[in-house]
């Protein structure tokens, strides 16, 4: 794409916006930064960018002029912001930072979607490209934003991507060699206007594949009936898929790769990660052994039923990444002795309906807390003993009181943290500190 001499404006001044704003400025555009914060850090943010020519507008109220060649936007900033309506409503052509650096990107991709696990199952394809002697990336929701990591897709033999649905409703031309979708249940509600638009920004993933691409794809999942790419299923529970789990054996097309014991990841939902890794590292033509040697070394990231303590006989897991319903739901069920659960965060129109039975045979007792403890008070409350407490301090002090040696505290909030936190990583250091200041206090 041309960008030399554009008029350009990226909506958004978070670390996407940064990038693309640095991405844009580098190719010789004209660059305007939008953001509706107005907070010192995106003060700091903009003026760092000044030094490179780049202008910022911030506040609630910032400038609706519309004189633009290209709008670039953050992926946090759904399309029916009044940010971006007045722009589309001018004609200016809107896309999203991964599509903008996907269209310069020198290497192939593959990309992951899905509900939960995206990264995981990201980090595991690129240590397995990586045994296997390929240069890899890695970038998008995982925390690097593509625009900055693109810089360097000629010197790769492969960028692997984690895509979230936000980053996907915003692309156009965006086609990845090999794309992965992982799984699908109701989440982010508050972004999306329905259930069926959050599904089909994540089906655009395969939009732009063609016959010479591969679609890994969930043998649960009913694929859009425009789907060209070649598609190869994965299924930890037993259906009919050409990558499969049978006695805790990995199988791909029949042939046993490996335990999953052999690994650090547990549960049948990591099953399906390290299943539809290993399809995608196939698809991509790197050696099977390779993904073996990668998955047997990979040690998951931090907030995914990771313990941070054993007190009075009493096992703490901090499961602070589980921000929608699944991941609560693949938690609970992973968990093979009695749970005292601590769950509520930020509301995010979920219906946690369907996990009453689930929360009920499973917890010993459950704790809330958070923006969603009232709601969840009046679903849970009717069906089992729920108890609401003012903040996580109170919450673990309560669990300390009711759990039992043998049992397990299990924090997984089933909601996003932006009531209380920042974001789910220092949600989940919190709940660690706490954890380990009741530890320190039990052995003084
Ligand atoms: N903003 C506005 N107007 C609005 C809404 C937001 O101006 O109406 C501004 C905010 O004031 C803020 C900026 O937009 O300054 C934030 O942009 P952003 O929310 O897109 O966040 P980034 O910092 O750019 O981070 C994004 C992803 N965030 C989201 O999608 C919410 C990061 O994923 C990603 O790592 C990063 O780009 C790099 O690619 C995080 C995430 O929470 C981990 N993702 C969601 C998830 O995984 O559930 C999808």
């Amino acid at each position: 794409m041309e960008l030399n001499g554009k008029k350009t404006v990226v909506l958004g001044l978070g670390i996407s916006g940064m990038q693309a704003a640095t991405f844009l400025r580098s190719k010789g555009a004209d660059v305007l930064v939008r953001d509706n914060g107005e907070s010192a850090a995106l003060r700091e943010r903009a003026s760092t960018l000044a030094g490179d020519g780049i202008c910022t507008e911030l506040g609630a109220d910032v400038a609706d002029t519309a004189d633009f060649d290209l709008a670039v936007l953050s992926p946090g900033i759904p399309l029916r912001a009044p940010l971006v309506t007045n722009l589309t409503a001018a004609g200016v052509p809107v896309i999203g930072e991964l599509e903008l650096a996907a269209r310069d990107c020198a290497c192939p991709m593959v990309a992951v979607t899905g509900t939960n696990g995206k990264t995981t199952t990201t980090e595991l394809i690129a240590a397995a490209l990586r045994v296997a002697g390929r240069r890899t990336g890695v970038a998008g929701n995982i925390g690097t934003a593509f625009t900055q990591a693109v810089a360097e897709s000629d010197a790769l033999d492969a960028m692997v991507l984690e895509v979230s649905s936000f980053q996907l409703e915003a692309t156009r031309e965006f086609r990845p060699g090999v794309s992965v979708m992982l799984n699908l249940t109701p989440d982010h509600l508050d972004h999306h206007a329905s259930l069926e638009e959050y599904r089909a920004a994540k089906m655009r993933i395969f939009h732009n594949q063609t016959e010479d691409d591969v679609a890994v794809v969930n043998a649960e999942l009913e694929l859009p009936a425009d789907v060209r790419a070649r598609v190869v299923r994965f299924s930890a529970y037993g259906r009919d898929a050409d990558y499969t789990l049978a006695d805790g054996t990995l199988l791909a097309r029949g042939e046993p790769v490996m335990k999953q014991e052999e690994t650090n990841l547990f549960g049948l939902h990591n099953a399906e990660n390290l299943l539809a890794a290993l399809a995608a590292v196939e698809a991509m033509g790197a050696d099977r052994a390779a993904a073996v040697g990668a998955f047997r070394a990979y040690r998951p990231q931090p907030h995914r039923c990771e313990p941070v303590g054993d007190v009075n006989g009493v096992r703490y897991l901090n499961d602070s990444k589980a921000t929608n319903i699944d991941a609560l739901d693949k938690a609970l069920l992973s968990m093979t002795r009695p749970v005292v659960l601590i769950a509520g965060g930020k509301d995010k129109g979920l219906d946690f309906a369907p996990l009453t039975k689930l929360v009920g045979e499973r917890c010993r007792h459950v704790l809330l807390t958070g923006e969603t403890a009232p709601k969840l008070m009046e679903l849970w409350g009717q069906a089992f003993d729920c108890e609401r407490c003012d903040d996580l301090a109170a919450a673990v002090a309560r669990a300390r009181e009711l759990a039992r040696p043998g049992d397990i505290v299990l924090y997984s909030p089933g909601c996003s943290s932006f009531d209380a936190y920042a974001n789910y990583a220092e949600r989940g250091n919190h709940f660690r500190r706490l954890v380990e200041e009741l530890a320190a206090k039990e052995t003084n």
